[in-house]
């Protein structure tokens, strides 16, 4: 069997609220998988739950429950929440369950094994609220730490690192050697940036059982268990161990024997995961997956966070976006729409309801909406529905339009990808508009013509569709069933010119974006 095309999204804390943010992250993410599919590999999507940790502890106590109870029920949510996206992951990872720390056990108890690890005493600084130790370089110029940080306490306690500072010369070098592993290239570049100006703390990975016991046990020393990075960052292995990588089992001298499932996936072909967890997927996983003898990521593809109205999105201060509620008034396709559309991977995005509307009037209702309802229905009016002579008129246009989407999504250029189908959309417009269906229509010795318009107007529709499927999948589906084609427009090979034939009849048209006031 052949390696899978693997892609991952970060693993997302259960007990947060699922904001815009994690949904632009995730439909990403879904665009990615969907188009390697429609471009004919075979995919394996990756999502899911970071479950472990001191706050859902405390969170699960506060409300009278355990944490598993607690965790249960948040994650019904996430995956509820990730069903409303669409998204076709394959697989839903939850940090809680034993196939994950099965797995994550038995990579501690190799790396331990091979003295990878060793126990230290700390003393110093500790935040309760975010988990973390804290150094003097972490005091604001006035002395104190940042309010972020909640209250501050003195500890002093044992835990085990991970020797990191050993391998920080090796990483410069293969980020060095290797400039697509982080992109854009600003966030490489931030990176070897990192590295060269810091030497690498090792990393605790440890946290006392004594005082959390929400996590996984350190299989050579029960009075601890794992802290957040060796668990969270793992998931994106020990999937791959479930279904039976025969990489990564050999790799971690797993006792997982008999999978269900032997599918290749290892190495990664993306992990996609947002700017503010970069250092830990491109300094921390390297360095870990170098210990453990396993090949690197493919990729780390780095995208920027989302604002709303110019500030931070915040459920304390009410600033916020629920794509629920948007995609429950103007429909999935206009949410996945708008942040791709809006925002490319890198920098940061700002969403305005404004501009939501804008982007739905002008792109979805005027843009891709109008081609394809004016299309049909004028063929539908003109011809009672049958497709004409097969006309190429566009068709090399139409050619170097989907040329240029396959290069971009193969290089995930989504936002560009995306341009490049607005242009398309516009071109179709741009041909009503010049050749007048209307106008031919109503003189009989134009016939021949108005089948050559009505040829390249329902063709460019279908063109439209296959394009359209990664991003748009419902809006692309519809476009298929009021072509009277059926299925979906999954395959990209079906964007060549001229499949639709002569005397095919066409379904019912209806608006696929009903306008809007603003
Ligand atoms: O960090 N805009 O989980 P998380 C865009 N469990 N992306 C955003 C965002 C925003 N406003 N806010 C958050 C964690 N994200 C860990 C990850 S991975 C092994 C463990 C993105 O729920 C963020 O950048 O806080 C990250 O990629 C993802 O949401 C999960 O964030």
């Amino acid at each position: 069997m052949s390696k899978r095309f693997y892609i991952t999204t970060a693993i997302y804390y259960v007990n947060g609220q699922a904001h815009l943010g994690h949904a632009y992250e995730m439909a990403v993410a879904d665009v990615i998988a969907r188009s390697r599919r429609s471009l004919g590999q075979e995919v394996f999507f990756l999502t899911g739950l970071d479950e472990h940790g001191q706050k859902v502890q405390q969170a699960a106590l506060a409300e009278g429950k355990t944490p598993q109870a607690y965790c249960d029920e948040l994650a019904a949510d996430w995956k509820a929440f990730a069903e409303k996206l669409e998204l076709t992951n394959d697989d839903f990872v939850r940090t809680t369950e034993s196939r994950h720390k099965e797995f994550v056990q038995a990579i501690l108890a190799k790396l331990h094994a091979v003295g990878q690890f060793y126990k230290a005493t700390y003393e110093g600084f500790y935040s309760t609220r975010e988990e973390t130790f804290l150094t003097e370089k972490d005091r604001l110029p006035d002395g104190t730490f940042d309010p972020s940080y909640g209250e501050v306490i003195k500890l002093k306690e044992d835990n085990y690192y991970f020797k990191l500072r050993d391998h920080q010369q090796w990483l410069i070098d293969y980020l060095e050697a290797n400039p697509s592993f982080v992109q854009p290239d600003y966030r490489r570049n931030e990176v070897l940036g990192f590295l060269k100006n810091n030497t690498l703390e090792d990393l605790c990975i440890s946290r006392p059982a004594s005082r959390l016991n929400w996590g996984i046990p350190l299989p050579f020393d029960k009075d601890f268990v794992t802290y957040v990075w060796f668990d969270a960052l793992v998931n994106y292995i020990s999937i791959p161990a479930a279904h039976g990588d025969k990489t990564i089992l050999a790799a971690s001298n797993s006792e997982i024997r008999n999978p269900k499932s032997e599918i290749e996936l290892w190495p990664a072909d993306l992990h996609v995961i947002g700017k503010d967890i970069l250092k830990f997927h491109a300094v921390f996983w390297p360095i870990m997956l170098k210990a453990m003898g396993l090949p690197l990521p493919k990729q780390i593809l780095v995208h920027g966070w989302w604002q709303k109205d110019g500030a931070k999105i915040s459920k304390s201060t009410g600033n916020i976006v629920d794509p629920i509620a948007v995609i429950d008034e103007w429909g999935l396709d206009a949410f996945r729409f708008y942040v791709l559309w809006e925002l490319d991977i890198g920098p940061d995005g700002n969403w305005t309801d404004a501009g939501f509307r804008a982007c739905y009037n002008a792109e979805l209702a005027n843009g891709i909406g109008n081609l394809v309802n004016r299309s049909l229905s004028m063929l539908r009016r003109y011809r009672d529905s049958v497709v004409p002579e097969q006309s190429d008129e566009l068709a090399s246009d139409m050619s170097n339009f989907v040329k240029a989407t396959r290069k971009l999504l193969e290089q995930n250029m989504l936002q560009v990808a995306l341009q490049q189908i607005g242009f398309l959309v516009d071109h179709g417009n741009l041909y009503v508009e010049q050749k007048k269906p209307f106008n031919l229509a109503k003189d009989p010795a134009q016939a021949k013509r108005l089948d050559e318009v009505l040829y390249n107007l329902a063709e460019t529709c279908r063109v439209l569709a296959v394009l359209l499927w990664p991003f748009l999948p419902g809006t692309a589906t519809k476009i298929y069933a009021q072509l009277g084609l059926t299925g979906a427009p999954d395959k990209f090979s079906e964007a060549a010119w001229g499949r639709l034939k002569p005397g095919h009849k066409i379904g019912e048209p209806a608006p696929l974006f009903p306008r809007k006031e603003v």
